[in-house]
This record gives structure tokens, C-alpha cells and sequence, in this order.
């Protein structure tokens, strides 16, 4: 299939930075259509985006007439299509341990610290600034402590979470480092992390998928 692709993202989703990485590391070329989170009360709720995704969030990509949704579903999506180079590992056991290192991060860290979580402990619940930071810095903590451990007691780990290419798993996990430092995290005790994410940050398919790389960042 040779239809263009369109990621409908907001630069500082770290949802839609995983499919940045992901169609980088394919080659693949794509626009960008952005959907800005905070304005006039965050455009993923317009009438128009909830016809693209009715969850309101981002990111969702175009693909030809075909609308395709939630970050990992996608990542599946383009290494299906596009198989080459693989962002799964060739065997039963190591697909496992890649989808269960990504999903750790894009199932149990990122939702409890996304937007409108975070709205709704601040609107609803009155919960102040420096409450909600916490929060969202005991869930990083929590999840990175289980992935430097899972990373560290394993073989399989090379200079990517697993192996020597990078995977599904660095597409979930270079994303939610950039939270964590916007959460002020210190990354001292995650060694492995921060280390994958030097190798990472090397290979020219994570620097362009950089926030500060998208066309909608702000200017410096
Ligand atoms: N499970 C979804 C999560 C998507 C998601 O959380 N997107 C965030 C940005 S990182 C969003 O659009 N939030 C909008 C909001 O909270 O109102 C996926 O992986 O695609």
C-alpha cells in the first residue's frame, strides 16, 4: 500500500513520541497534523478530532482512509505492514518480554500521569500543583524501578532494552524518560535506562522524534 500517512499528534504526547520513534525507525515518511492539547480547552475535543479518535487523545494516524488508534496497536500496525527493519525480536519468548517491558510503561506509568488524569485530580478533586506532582512522580518511580530491575536481571538486554536494535519497548521507554525529567525526576538510580537511552538518543530516528523536534513545538 503506498497511501500517505498522517500522525495526528501534539509535540509533548509522549503517546504520539512512540509513534514518531516507530515510523522513524521504518524510514517512513509522514505529515503531521496537530492537535494542540491545551488550547481553547484542548482541541482533542472538538467535534472534528472526536470524529478521528472518540477517545479525544492522540495520537491516531491516517493511513490511506484507514484511521488507526492507541500508540501500541499502531506500533504493531507498522511493523506488520512494514516489517523491516522489525520493532519485535524473532522469537515467541522475546516478543513477550518487549510487549510486556512497553506495556509497563504505556499501560501501568503513562495513563496515571496523563492530561486529563491530571485534570481531573486538579478540576474535580481540587487537588493543588505540588499534590498532583507527586503523584504523578510516585507512579514514574514506581514503574522505572520495575523496569531498571527487569532490564538489569536479564540476558536479553544489549544496548537497547533487548538485543543490539532498538524494539517496541525503547519506542514506549524513551518517551516516558522525557516525562520524568519534566517531572523532575532524578534518573541517578536508573543506570540501564539512562544508559539505552544514550544509545537510543544516537540513532537519528529517536533525535528527530524528539518534542522539541516537532514542527508544532514551540520556537525557543
Ligand atoms: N493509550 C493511548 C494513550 C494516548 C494518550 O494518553 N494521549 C494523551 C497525550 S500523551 C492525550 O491525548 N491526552 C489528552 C487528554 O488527556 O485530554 C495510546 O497509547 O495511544
Amino acid at each position: 500500500m503506498t497511501d500517505r500517512l498522517l500522525l495526528y499528534s501534539y509535540w509533548r504526547s509522549s503517546a504520539a513520541y512512540r509513534v514518531h520513534i516507530g515510523l522513524n525507525l521504518k524510514g517512513l515518511a509522514y505529515e503531521i497534523s496537530p492537535v494542540h492539547l491545551l488550547r481553547d480547552g484542548g482541541e482533542q475535543h472538538s467535534e472534528s478530532y472526536r470524529a478521528v479518535n472518540p477517545q479525544q487523545m492522540v495520537p491516531a494516524l491516517l493511513h490511506g482512509h484507514r484511521l488507526l488508534r492507541q500508540s501500541l496497536a499502531v506500533l504493531e500496525y507498522l511493523d506488520e505492514m512494514w516489517p523491516s527493519p522489525p520493532l519485535l525480536p524473532a522469537t515467541a519468548r522475546e516478543r513477550q518480554r518487549v510487549r510486556g517491558l512497553a506495556q509497563l510503561v504505556a499501560c501501568d506509568i503513562h495513563p496515571l500521569n496523563n492530561l486529563r488524569v491530571l485534570q481531573y485530580l486538579e478540576r474535580d478533586w481540587g487537588v493543588p500543583q505540588a499534590e498532583r506532582d507527586v503523584w504523578a512522580r510516585h507512579w514514574i518511580v514506581e514503574g522505572f524501578n520495575a523496569f531498571e530491575a527487569l532490564l538489569q536481571d536479564h540476558l536479553s538486554t544489549g544496548a537497547f532494552c533487548d538485543g543490539n536494535t532498538p524494539t517496541m519497548a525503547d519506542c514506549c521507554l524513551i518517551p516516558q524518560i522525557y516525562n520524568a525529567r519534566r517531572f523532575g525526576i532524578d534518573l541517578t538510580p536508573y543506570p540501564t535506562i539512562v544508559r539505552i537511552e544514550q544509545a537510543c538518543m544516537e540513532l537519528p530516528a529517536f533525535e528527530a522524534a524528539r518534542p522539541e523536534n516537532q514542527p508544532d513545538a514551540p520556537q525557543a
